[in-house]
């Protein structure tokens, strides 16, 4: 399996039944989302991008996240190719989860119903002191003017995205068994540098973990993953647009005909 055409037969032979995605903000940048960390992500326009969605700061400092943040949150934005196949493979019944830190909501979008939005989303607002719901649509006009805006008790709205410093929702828990008991790990588009979402990779058993990511990224090996020809690894790294080597797999796969048919992208 540790070539794209391999691995797409072995998901067309239904080898996978159960399997579990993780995605990162690298799936969406084709859609027109910066991600963090690539050479021209938000961090490399920043002179400290870590305190954009700190808890801590926005509170003292919420004006540093309306100038900054604004470019992520995005409510038009539309699906690319990798969330429709996110959404095809559930659609067949091979996936079984998907774990997102993407706040951008197009796994939704794309028609995936088992996703846990690990990091939030920018659905609904609320008073970073008092939980007092505003309207989305309200805080991100805002963003755009970058004019922060207040509650009645003087806190700092924010959309519901999980900041720095604060827990993750609770479904990030209560899904973990369908990490556990899948197949077959395929993880994209995601630098995995963030924790606890990066050591969902070591939350699977000794099944194949597929990476997908521009890079080669030698972070990967901090949280175990081992993407050398040895038999003691399953691990294999598909370097590439994760849109291309979707197609690519669809291709393979033998698919192209029910999921153009089936979601009508390019
Ligand atoms: P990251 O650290 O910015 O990493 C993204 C990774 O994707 C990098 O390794 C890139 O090289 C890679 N990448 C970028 N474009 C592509 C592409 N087309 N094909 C393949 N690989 C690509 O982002 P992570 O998701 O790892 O970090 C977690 C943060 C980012 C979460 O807390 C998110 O909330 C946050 N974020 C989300 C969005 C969004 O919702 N769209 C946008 C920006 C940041």
């Amino acid at each position: 399996m540790r070539t794209i055409e391999k691995f797409a037969q072995a998901l067309k032979k239904e080898d996978f039944k159960k399997i579990a995605v993780m995605t990162g903000a690298g799936i969406s940048v084709n859609a027109g989302i910066p991600d963090f960390r690539s050479k021209t992500g938000l961090y490399s326009k920043l002179k400290n991008p870590e305190l954009v969605f700190d808890i801590n700061h926005f509170i003292k400092n919420p004006q540093f996240f309306y100038d900054n943040a604004p470019s992520i949150i995005t409510p038009e934005a539309q699906p690319t190719l990798t969330h429709y196949f996110i959404s095809f493979l559930e659609s067949k019944g091979l996936m079984q989860i998907c774990y997102s830190q993407n706040i951008d909501g197009l796994e939704r979008k794309a028609g995936v119903k088992k996703v846990v939005q690990a990091h939030g989303n920018i659905d609904k607002a609320h008073c970073a002191l008092c939980r007092k719901d505003y309207s989305r649509k309200d805080v991100v006009d805002a963003m755009r003017a970058s004019k922060v805006m207040y509650c009645d008790c003087k806190g700092p709205i924010k959309p519901d995205v999980v900041f720095f410093g604060e827990s993750l929702p609770k479904e990030f828990e209560m899904n973990l068994e369908l990490v556990a008991s899948a197949d077959l790990l395929i993880v994209m588009g995601t630098s995995l540098v963030v924790r606890p979402f990066s050591s969902l990779v070591n939350h699977v058993g000794f099944v194949p973990r597929i990476v997908i990511n521009n890079t080669d990224l030698k972070s990967f090996g901090d949280i175990g993953l081992d993407f050398s020809d040895n038999k003691m690894t399953k691990d294999v790294l598909f370097v590439g647009d994760t849109d291309e080597i979707s197609r690519k797999i669809i291709s393979f796969a033998g698919w192209k005909e029910e999921f153009y048919e089936k979601f009508k992208v390019k």
